[in-house]
C-alpha cells in the first residue's frame, strides 16, 4: 500500500496542552511519527493542491485565523504558544473579533489545541497528504494510507478541538465528491468520537458518518457522539454512532464493527475513508479501551472484506513506543 506523508507537518509541535486544570505535556507529540515511519517504512512526499480543496470545507475567515493567530498573540507579548480562554457561547452575529484573544476563543472548541509556530504549515502539509493519498486511490488503487498529523476529526468547518485544526478526512471526501464520487462514507475508528467530521457533514445525504467510539457520557469530546445523533434535513440517517464502554475489547469492538460495516455496504458508497485512530489500544495513556496490537489486524482485514476503495487517514494514538506497531498491524492486515 503506499503511505504518503510531509515532514512539513512536524512544524507543529505545542509543548503544554490544558487538562485537569493545569498544563501538562501535549500529547500529541512528533516522536508519535518517528514511531510510525520506523514501522512502515518509506512514505511518499504529496503534491501541492493549494487552498482550493481545503476552502470546500472550511471557511477563508477561518483559515486566516490559523495562518495568523500565532504571529498576532506574539505581537501582543504573549507567552508560549496561542491559548484561547473565552468563548462566546452565545454566538452572535456581528462578534467582535479584533483582539486576538476574541479570535481564539471564537475558532476553538476547547483548550486542547494550542496554535503554536509551525502550525498552520503542518496543517496545511497534512492535508496535501491526505489529497495525494486520496489520489492514488481514485486512481485505481485499492487503498492508501495518509499519515496525517496532526489529526483531524475533531476539527470543524470553523473550529480547532482535539489536537486537530483541518479536517482532513472531510478534506478528503469533499475532493473525491469534486473529483465526480457520488457518495463517500467515512467510518471513524479513533477511541473518541469525530465530532467535526459529523458536524461538517450532519446535514449532508451524499455522506455517511459512522463512528465507533468511547461513549461521551464518560469521555471527550462529550457533547457529541450519542447513539440517538442521527443528521438531519438531506442527512437524517446518514450519521450513525456506536458509542462503546471504557474497558472495551476486541469482542465487543468487533459487534460494533459489523453493524457499522453492514450500514457501509448498504450505503453501497463509491468511496470509502477510514479515519483510524491507534487509540483504541489498551496501552493508550490517554484513552480507556483494551484492543491489542495484533487485534488492529483482524479490525483491518474485516473493513478490507467490503472490497471498498479505501483511503485511510491517521487520527490520534498516543503510546508513542507502540505506536508505529499498532499502524503497521492494521495497514498488514488491510
Ligand atoms: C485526535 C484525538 O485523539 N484527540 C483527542 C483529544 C483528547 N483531548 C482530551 C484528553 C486530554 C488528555 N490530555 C492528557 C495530556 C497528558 N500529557
Ligand atoms: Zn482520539
Amino acid at each position: 500500500m503506499r503511505s504518503f506523508f510531509d515532514p512539513r507537518q512536524l512544524e507543529h509541535a505545542p509543548a503544554v496542552e490544558l487538562h485537569n486544570g493545569g498544563f501538562m505535556p501535549y500529547a500529541e507529540t512528533t516522536a508519535r511519527v518517528d514511531s510510525i515511519l520506523a514501522a512502515i517504512g518509506s512514505t511518499e512526499r504529496p503534491d501541492d493542491k493549494g487552498e482550493a480543496p481545503l476552502l470546500r470545507v472550511h471557511p477563508q475567515a477561518y483559515l486566516h485565523f490559523l495562518k495568523t493567530a500565532y504571529r498576532d498573540w506574539k505581537a501582543a507579548d504573549r507567552p508560549g504558544d496561542a491559548f484561547p480562554y473565552a468563548f462566546p457561547v452565545a454566538r452572535r452575529r456581528d462578534l467582535r473579533l479584533d483582539r486576538i484573544d476574541a479570535r481564539l476563543g471564537r475558532y476553538a472548541m476547547d483548550a486542547c489545541s494550542p496554535i503554536s509556530s509551525g502550525t498552520w504549515s503542518a496543517a496545511y502539509w497534512n492535508a496535501q497528504t491526505a489529497l495525494s493519498a486520496l489520489d492514488a486511490v481514485l486512481a485505481g488503487d485499492p487503498s492508501a494510507f495518509a499519515l496525517c498529523r496532526p489529526p483531524g476529526h475533531h476539527a470543524g468547518a470553523d473550529y480547532v478541538g482535539g489536537y486537530c485544526y483541518l479536517n482532513t478526512a472531510a478534506i478528503a471526501a469533499e475532493a473525491a465528491i469534486a473529483a465526480g464520487r457520488k457518495r463517500v462514507a467515512i467510518l471513524d475508528i479513533d477511541y473518541h468520537h469525530g465530532n467535526g467530521t459529523q458536524d461538517i457533514f450532519w446535514a449532508r445525504g451524499d455522506v455517511l458518518f459512522v463512528s465507533i467510539h468511547a461513549d461521551p457520557a464518560t469521555d471527550y469530546p462529550f457533547y457529541w457522539g450519542h447513539a440517538d445523533e442521527l443528521g438531519e434535513g438531506e442527512g437524517e440517517g446518514a450519521t450513525l454512532n456506536l458509542p462503546l464502554p471504557r474497558g472495551t475489547g476486541l469482542a465487543e469492538f468487533e459487534r460494533a464493527l459489523a453493524t457499522a460495516l453492514h450500514r457501509i455496504g448498504s450505503y453501497a458508497p463509491d468511496l470509502l475513508i477510514c479515519s483510524y485512530g491507534a487509540d483504541t489500544y489498551a496501552g493508550d495513556p490517554i484513552s480507556h479501551f483494551a484492543i491489542e496490537t495484533a487485534d488492529y489486524a483482524a479490525i483491518a482485514a474485516r473493513i478490507a472484506a467490503l472490497r471498498l476503495p479505501t483511503l485511510i487517514v491517521m487520527e490520534g494514538g498516543y503510546a508513542v513506543d507502540d505506536l508505529g506497531a499498532n499502524v503497521a498491524a492494521f495497514l498488514s492486515g488491510f
